[in-house]
């Protein structure tokens, strides 16, 4: 294939990439990632095009190459761009300012066009190695799966170009037809590198907003707390790995008490302002714990694996302390709330979570009928689990 040929490709090529990232932008609830790689489409588009008249129109100008080259490194940072706005980190726009001005300038000063390459070239391999260590350095394992093909195809553009250096400083005189050889695999390099980059783009999207879907139906709106649709597969996974191990397994319920009352005197703002309150209070006291979920309206299960019995006992209690100690102040007056709380273990002959759940359930039933504002652990005489908890 001939340079024109490819350049025209390559053009094409960027112009998919731009129209099929601005249609993901406007599908997509505007994210500005996809923003960014759409405007990296446009920068690629018009340097292909610049590079596919120059030749078909045989122009010499000095300014045609010169806008051509930063239009090339405006898009290869226009991927990075994309890539940083995706981690919600800020682009470094002065840098690209920087670098397409150094580009720019060294197009315009005769001496310095020879420095060309030395320039241009590793300006875009710093980028492109930036991008493929950004990616590479995030520590969720499970998006990082979805980042591998624009790693490799990052990194594997950067040294391609390395390469292509030492190529050119080993032969300082190629023959034309060697040149033209050079030539044409770098074109075709742009080329796979716009038609993956736009795959990749396009992956690195679809796997966030998938996961981001699933987290949703996962978690309760109003506390952030799981759901119940959650608390099946966390407490079957949890119980198999109990099962395999031998390690401890345990259910904390709570309720919070008279609650009705509440939404009956303060109104249903104030109940889902209360029901808030709690949660956080006991996200303080339960942090560490495997799993906290919302099972009803003012019902909630904290899943707590590996922890010996009486700290389960201890942390109840604590729970209990703190929602009882600190009110739920609005409007400003105090809204004093209390919990009822019931704790179960994992027993021998339990065949599924569903059976710890329902003990915890009981005990929380038996604070209820005790007066309430009160831990009640199931299997455990009610006074032997106060002298547990007041020796600790
Ligand atoms: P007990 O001490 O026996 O638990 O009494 P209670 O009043 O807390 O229990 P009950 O089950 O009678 O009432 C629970 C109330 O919680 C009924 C329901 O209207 C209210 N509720 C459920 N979900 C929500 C919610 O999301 N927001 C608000 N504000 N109220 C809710
Ligand atoms: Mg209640
Ligand atoms: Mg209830």
């Amino acid at each position: 294939m001939d340079s024109f040929t490819l350049a025209v490709a390559s053009a094409l090529a960027a112009t998919i990439m731009a129209v099929s990232m601005g249609l993901l932008y406007l599908a997509s609830s505007r994210r500005v990632c996809l923003f960014n790689w759409a405007v990296a489409g446009l920068f690629f588009t018009a340097s292909s095009s610049i590079v596919a008249c120059a030749i078909h129109f045989q122009l010499h100008e000095v300014l045609v190459p010169a806008f051509g080259n930063v239009l090339y490194v405006a898009g290869h940072y226009g991927i990075l761009a994309g890539l940083r706005r995706h981690l919600k980190l800020r682009p470094r726009w002065d840098l690209l300012a920087a670098v397409a001005l150094l580009v720019f300038g060294v197009h315009l000063v005769p001496a310095l066009q020879r420095a060309l390459t030395a320039v241009l070239v590793p300006a875009v391999v710093a980028i492109d190695l930036a991008a493929a260590w950004l990616l590479w350095r995030q520590p969720d394992r499970e998006a990082r799966l979805a980042y591998l093909p624009m790693i490799v195809l990052e990194a594997g553009f950067a040294a391609q170009q390395g390469v292509r250096i030492l190529a050119d400083a080993l032969h300082t005189a190629p023959g034309m037809a060697a040149c033209q050889f050079l030539q044409a695999c770098d074109a075709l390099f742009v080329l796979v590198f716009l038609s993956v980059a736009t795959m990749s783009c396009a992956l690195i999207v679809t796997h966030d907003q998938t996961r981001a879907l699933r987290r949703a139906s996962l978690t309760d709106v109003l506390t952030g707390w799981l759901n119940r649709r959650a608390l099946h597969d966390i407490a079957l996974r949890a119980f198999q790995r109990s099962e395999r191990s031998g390690a401890a397994l345990h259910f904390i319920t709570f309720d919070i008490d008279h609650f009705k009352s509440i939404n009956d005197r303060y109104g249903h703002g104030v109940g889902d302002a209360a029901i808030c309150h709690v949660t956080a209070v006991a996200s303080r006291v339960l942090r560490g714990c495997d799993a906290l979920f919302r099972i009803g309206g003012e019902e909630f299960a904290v899943l707590v694996a590996d922890s010996r019995a009486d700290e389960v006992w201890r942390m109840a209690e604590c729970l209990r302390e703190m929602v009882a100690a600190l009110p739920l102040v609005t409007g400003g007056q105090a809204v004093a709330m209390t919990v009822s709380v019931g704790v179960a273990g994992l027993d021998a002959g339990d065949l599924r979570w569903e059976a710890i759940l329902r003990r915890a359930d009981e005990a929380l039933y038996h604070a209820k009928q005790n007066g309430r504002n009160r831990v009640s652990v199931h299997g455990v005489a009610l006074d032997e689990r106060a002298y547990l908890v007041q020796t600790a």
